[in-house]
């Protein structure tokens, strides 16, 4: 997709000041609490219960979303709609909202696109946990101005699994490799040297703005409160996809350019990455780590 869409208000001062930007770079993160007020809040529940239902309907829910291994009273539990920005009106005009976008631009600069969307349920009981991985593992790009937007849909706690980080530790990248080569798509290094994990809640409508080699996790749902998260990745127009299969391609067709000037030229920068050797057939983080987790349980 190429449509350029600038919803940017040139009238308003710039909405992070230089010592959140300073704070971003030290640490690899930064909360805005209560981005979002309860009317987004609201429009984008319905959104997802539009998307749901009629994605259970259709017959054919794979296609949209991705459910839960474990089901609550027998009924499927979605675990994650795949691309939000895509799929409706509501997430379009989220990830493109000036409250979002703005921050972004502080951090990455103006020129910028969006590389995907999607939007974890974490479901109340029955909610996956998400392993330490860091991001840009996933989809290596030729610099590291890539920022990733985590939206809580719901007031998160460290009992409904709010995201965890490591802070400053952004800089380098951390091995996620299967003993036999492929991506396990979590890190498999010895975390313990970095310090201890950081909880990060908020009241519902909080954003977390976290740098795309921030190592991040959080914890299984098993509290009566679901903790929906809507999360965009945005990169600067000149980080460009790294080619290392045709999972590339595919995911190049949910990037659109957002904001400024598309780039011609690619800009280098950021540490060494791994080239993932990603096994066919996983389409998600989460079976891209179970599967990981259930061959190291057999070993
Ligand atoms: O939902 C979460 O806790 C983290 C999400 C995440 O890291 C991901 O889906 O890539």
């Amino acid at each position: 997709m190429d449509t350029s869409i600038d919803r940017s208000d040139p009238t308003t001062t710039s909405p992070l000041d230089a010592a959140q930007v300073a704070r971003y770079r030290a640490d690899g993160y930064l909360v805005a609490t209560s981005l979002l007020g309860s009317d987004d809040l609201a429009c984008a529940r319905d959104a997802i219960t539009q998307i749901t239902r009629a994605a259970m309907a259709s017959g054919d829910h794979e296609a949209v979303l991705e459910l839960e291994p474990e089901s609550a009273d027998d009924d499927p539990v979605p675990r994650r709609i795949y691309d939000p920005f895509l799929q409706h009106p509501l997430f379009r005009a989220l990830a493109t909202d000036a409250r979002v976008l703005d921050r972004v631009a502080c951090l990455i600069g103006g020129d910028l696109a969006i590389q995907h969307s999607k939007l974890n349920m974490k479901a109340a009981h029955v909610g996956s946990p998400v392993e330490w991985h860091q991001d840009l593992a996933y989809f290596p790009h030729t610099n590291d101005d890539l920022v990733t937007v985590l939206i809580y849909l719901d007031d998160a706690t460290e009992e409904n699994g709010c995201l965890q980080v490591l802070p400053g530790h952004h800089r380098h990248s951390f091995d996620h490799t299967h003993p036999d080569g492929s991506f396990a798509g979590l890190i498999v290094e010895d975390l313990s040297a970095c310090g201890p994990p950081l909880a990060l809640p908020a009241p519902a409508g909080s954003a977390i703005f976290m740098h795309c080699l921030t190592p991040h996790a959080s914890l299984p749902n098993r509290s009566d409160r679901s903790r929906r998260t809507l999360i965009f990745e945005y990169r600067a127009a000149d980080s460009f996809p790294i080619w290392y299969g045709d999972g590339v391609a595919l995911s190049e067709k949910k990037a659109c350019h957002l904001r400024g000037a598309p780039a011609r030229i690619a800009r280098f920068g950021g540490p060494p990455l791994r080239i993932p050797q990603v096994r066919t057939g996983m389409k998600s983080l989460y079976e891209v780590q179970e599967a990981y987790l259930r061959g190291s349980a057999a070993s």
